[in-house]
């Protein structure tokens, strides 16, 4: 019987605004590190000091389910205006309605948070209308309990360095959308950092994977968010929100990783 592993959530806020979060899965043995680890994140980020940090560890049922992550391509752009229109062409082309995206990118370029702040997790959003579902604007859903699988992680994460995909960023944010992209009614995902220096984001759809787009804003903006695409019909929200926050996933393998070309809309 292999051992039991735990939820490890890390978040951290100031002023009533998010600044950073982490996601890990893990044993028991190495939780104190690992929840040393997050907590020094937490402190350093470069958005300045946090107010609250929060972390959070709560154990898991026995056999998790594994999948490999999503393929990836990347589409190099020459700056964030061209990455925004890659974007939109990636999100139609997903099913997303032009309304909807529009919305979205707007919503995620003014900051989808009140106030046009920063949120602390994704906004879910009809894939048709454009309408927000998630019931907190400031909160948000946050994709909890995912990781790479504990005895894969060295080996996906050198095979993602391999291609030149080695930043943490990449390994989170592919982890995260593996398990966006098995949930039930998710048509797409789009995403940018809110760090103001990292300007690469990525367009994820359950056929095609993880279309990253190396430019999508510009340089020194301190928007960003998720936003995910739900197929309004048959939708059961209590279901995907139940299926982000709480059921656990690993991932196991990478997916195939394409080379870098450039986007010809
Ligand atoms: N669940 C839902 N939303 C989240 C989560 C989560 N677990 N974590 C972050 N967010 C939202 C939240 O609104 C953040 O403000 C926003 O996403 C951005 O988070 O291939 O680094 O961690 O080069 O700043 C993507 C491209 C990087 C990586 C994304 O996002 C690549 C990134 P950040
Ligand atoms: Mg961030």
């Amino acid at each position: 019987m292999p051992d039991r592993l735990y939820s490890l959530r890390m978040r951290a806020e100031r002023d009533g605004e998010h600044c950073s979060g982490a996601e890990r899965i893990a044993p028991a043995a190495a939780l104190p590190a690992l929840a040393a680890d997050l907590v020094a994140r937490a402190l350093a980020h470069n958005s300045g000091a946090p107010e609250v940090v929060h972390c959070h560890i709560d154990r898991l049922p026995g056999a998790l389910p594994c999948r490999p992550l999503p393929d990836v391509r990347t589409y190099a752009v020459p700056d964030w205006m061209a990455g925004r229109a890659c974007a939109k062409g990636l999100l139609l082309r997903a099913g997303v309605a032009a309304p909807a995206v529009d919305a979205a990118l707007q919503l995620l370029a003014d900051g989808p948070a009140p106030g046009g702040r920063i949120m602390r997790g994704a906004m879910l959003i009809d894939a048709f209308t454009g309408r927000r579902l998630e019931a907190d604007p400031a909160r948000g859903v946050r994709v909890s309990r995912m990781d790479l699988e504990p005895q894969a992680r060295a080996g996906i994460l050198a095979t993602l360095a391999a291609a030149g995909l080695g930043h943490q960023r990449v390994a989170e944010a592919l982890v995260l959308a593996g398990k966006v992209l098995q949930a039930p009614g998710i048509i797409a995902e789009v995403c940018w950092s809110d760090d103001p220096d990292y300007l690469a984001g990525y367009v994820a759809a359950p056929q095609v994977g993880y279309q990253r787009i190396s430019c999508l804003k510009e340089a020194g903006d301190r928007h960003g968010g998720r936003a995910l695409f739900v197929r309004p019909a048959g939708l059961d929200l209590p279901v995907l929100v139940d299926f982000l926050e709480r059921q656990a996933i690993l991932f196991t393998a990478p997916g195939t990783i394409l080379p870098e070309q450039p986007w010809r809309g």
